[in-house]
């Protein structure tokens, strides 16, 4: 099957309106066909990013809820509206800091799928989960969590593989343990639906930058990358882009 790569910035909490100008820029500058290219910046730099012909738009978070008294919440509906296309669901910072549970996750998926925005499922093992070896166990009941119930999210989501103890560290996981749990997700997500997990894009994402990122983005089953901290310069984030194959 042919995946048409994905290069995703997650830019957490960080950045600002001239790193978004500087993105624009960029990207404008340098025509990359075969990818497609998304940028997921704090919810205030939506806006400048929205309608560009050269990326994506996503969002980094979503309620779980459709509307209502929820304050300080953003709907699927409302960030539809602002041009959001993408939006990362379950990443392991909203996991671990802010609690979100698999039931939360599957709820905002819920949301997401339902508005129509495509949601970058995150999931991955911490470190003593890897050093018990219990990763592919991890990955597996992260899967089960959503996609059990809901097979038809498959073809309707982007999947993002990030080992949580390779997340903003600077250690990336090697491409070999990288490509071992993104062909072991592939095939839980078989088990659900083969033809759809035949084409989900599974990113990768902890740690990549420019110097690692070809060798990652040559692996089988990896469709690209979530990059956190190298996403936030945009020659480096170009470059990473430029590597996807
Ligand atoms: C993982 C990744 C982007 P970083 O969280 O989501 O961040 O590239 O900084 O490890």
């Amino acid at each position: 099957t042919m995946r048409k790569p994905l290069v995703a910035a997650n830019w957490k909490m960080n950045g600002n309106a001239a790193l978004a100008q500087d993105m624009l820029q960029t990207l404008a500058g340098h025509a990359l066909p075969e990818l497609d290219v998304l940028i997921c910046p704090p919810a205030t730099l939506l806006q400048p990013l929205a309608h560009s012909a050269h990326c994506l738009l996503g969002a980094q978070n979503l309620s779980q809820f459709s509307d209502g008294a929820y304050t300080g919440e953003l709907s699927a509906a409302l960030l539809s509206e602002a041009g959001v296309r993408y939006v990362l669901v379950g990443h392991s910072e909203r996991r671990t800091l802010f609690g979100e549970s698999d039931a939360v996750v599957l709820a905002k998926m819920e949301q997401a799928i339902a508005h129509g925005l495509i949601p970058v499922f995150c999931l991955g093992e911490n470190l003593q989960q890897r050093q018990q070896e219990k990763t592919s166990e991890v990955l597996a009941k992260q899967l089960a969590a959503v996609y059990a119930s809901h097979p038809e999210f498959i073809g309707k989501s982007v999947v993002a593989y990030e080992p949580v103890w390779a997340i903003g560290t600077g250690e990336a996981a090697s491409p070999e343990q990288a490509q071992q749990a993104h062909a072991f997700i592939r095939q839980q997500l078989a088990n659900y639906d083969a033809e759809a997990a035949d084409s989900v894009r599974i990113l990768y994402g902890g740690s990549v930058k420019a110097a690692n990122a070809e060798e990652l983005f040559r692996q089988a089953d990896i469709d690209g990358g979530l990059v956190g901290g190298a996403s936030l310069n945009a020659d480096e984030f170009l470059k990473i882009c430029q590597s996807a194959k």
